[in-house]
């Protein structure tokens, strides 16, 4: 039963979800954001209470329940003063749990959720089971709800989970949860890596089964309970040679040839067995899970060959949003280069050490060109960088550099939120601007 008194904080696509979540259980919610003109406010019915432009102190302590967006810290004097009177604050995810009767699969890590995510949500749907795929990848959680009103319950619920989302999550029982890894992110609101991981982890609480990663041991859950691992040796979920050919495998049984996955790169095998380890705790069969990963060709933005130009590759992964995603796309296609490696990056870094970049810079990447609001720590890592305004001309500038056979590549390692909307924009306009060479 929801309170009468509920404000919802924060309108953007969680807020909005919200709203509609307590409209249709008969409440009212008042609605704030700090922002003067926020996104959706002409969506709000014309009677909604709201205060725009910053944080008010009165309704905000006047509410029962506070549904607060993932992209507001709790850490504001005025949530803070909420809390210290004893008002409850929950996230939008926190709603959905204590509603949702499906198991859930709980995915978070700093690299690779919306990957394992579809891949699991593929390999349900293929398997018959009514599954609902949400949370960070796009879809708010409560819309999934929203869906099944007058059609069967949801039987499994397979959500992407921010450590934003986890943070207003308590009540979270996962069937099975993973920490695909952990990577410098987030820097901007967390005081430390070791904080930021600290709230990943809070994924396992009360899970059923943990799948942590073998390969990096800060995603191994930190108290006693089931957990199953994945990682590149033999082990468990794992990969193991036969034939003179490289296979991924489940307890010492090879079950998939890697050259069968369309998805390229030792992450992204990494990705996939974790998938695998996920959807037999939900109880899929492997055969159906194995036909989802021989087809599944990777989403768009994320390593996504755009076009040949002049004998020139380029590859848009606007996707990698913080340096390890940067690494794990350059480890992905270096292979596949057979000429020279150009890299596009900068935007918002978020905090974060692009220190782990320099190797590269030395080595297999032949120049960085970056822009946006934290280029200049960019172009100080090595002296092959060169700093522009714009993604226009980031790309005109590669294009002058590369030669037939070289490979030139979209991984930002940074938010893009100091120049476009949202990652995809910029991914699309990446797109426009090769396409247009
Ligand atoms: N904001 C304000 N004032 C407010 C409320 C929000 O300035 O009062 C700002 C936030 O600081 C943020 C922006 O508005 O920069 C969006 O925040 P939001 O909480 O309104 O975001 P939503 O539109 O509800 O989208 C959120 C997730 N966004 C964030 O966590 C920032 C989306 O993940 C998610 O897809 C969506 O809910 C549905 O669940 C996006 C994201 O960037 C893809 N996530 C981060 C990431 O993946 O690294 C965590
Ligand atoms: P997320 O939803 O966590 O941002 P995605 O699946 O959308 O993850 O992938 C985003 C980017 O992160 C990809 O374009 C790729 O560069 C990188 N990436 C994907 N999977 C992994 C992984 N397992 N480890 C490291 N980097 C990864």
């Amino acid at each position: 039963m929801l309170p009468e008194r509920i404000l919802i904080i924060g309108l953007g696509q969680t807020g909005l979800s919200c709203l509609r979540y307590c409209l249709q259980r008969g409440v009212s919610p008042v609605v704030m954001d700090t922002r003067a003109r926020p996104p959706g406010a002409e969506q709000l019915p014309a009677q909604t209470e709201h205060h725009f432009g910053g944080l008010s102190l009165a309704p905000i302590l006047a509410a029962e329940l506070i549904i607060v967006s993932p992209g507001l810290p709790l850490t504001s004097p005025e949530l803070q003063q909420a809390l210290a009177a004893g008002i409850e604050i929950v996230g939008d995810i926190e709603l959905f749990v204590r509603e949702c009767t499906a198991p859930i699969v709980a995915i978070t890590g700093s690299n690779g959720k919306s990957t394992v995510t579809t891949l699991v949500g593929e390999m349900a749907a293929e398997a018959g089971i009514r599954v609902g795929v949400g949370g960070n990848i796009g879809i708010p959680a409560l819309d999934l709800l929203q869906r099944q009103t007058g059609q069967p319950p949801l039987a499994l619920a397979v959500l992407e989970l921010s450590s934003f989302q986890l943070e207003t999550t308590p009540g979270l029982r996962a069937c099975a949860a993973t920490v695909l890894n952990i990577s410098e992110d987030h820097l901007d609101r967390y005081d430390s890596l070791a904080h930021y991981r600290d709230t990943k982890l809070g994924i396992y609480e009360g899970a059923e089964l943990a799948v942590y990663n073998r390969e990096d041991g800060e995603t191994r859950p930190r108290q006693a309970q089931a957990a199953v691992s994945f990682g590149l040796d033999s082990a468990e979920y794992g990969r193991m040679e036969q034939d003179g050919e490289l296979w991924l495998s489940r307890f010492g049984e090879p079950v998939l040839p890697v050259s069968a996955l369309k998805i390229i790169g030792a992450h992204n095998q990494l990705n996939a067995l974790a998938a695998m380890a996920l959807a037999d705790q939900a109880g899929i069969a492997v055969d159906v899970q194995l036909r989802v990963l021989r087809r599944f060709g990777g989403l768009a933005h994320r390593c996504q060959f755009v076009a040949e130009k002049n004998g020139v590759c380029w590859v848009n992964d606007t996707k990698a949003t913080n340096v390890g995603a940067t690494l794990a796309a350059i480890a992905g296609i270096q292979d596949a280069v057979s000429g020279r490696l150009w890299l596009i990056a900068g935007g918002q870094g978020k905090g974060q050490d692009f220190g782990p970049l320099v190797p590269l810079l030395e080595g297999v990447v032949a120049g960085m060109v970056c822009f946006g609001q934290d280029s200049a720590q960019l172009l100080q890592l090595a002296d092959n960088t060169h700093e522009v305004a714009t993604l226009e001309e980031a790309v005109a500038w590669c294009a002058g550099q590369a030669r037939p056979g070289d490979w030139v590549l979209l991984a930002p390692a940074c938010a893009s939120l100091d120049m476009y909307p949202s990652y995809q924009k910029r991914g699309e306009h990446f797109i426009a601007l090769v396409e247009a060479l």
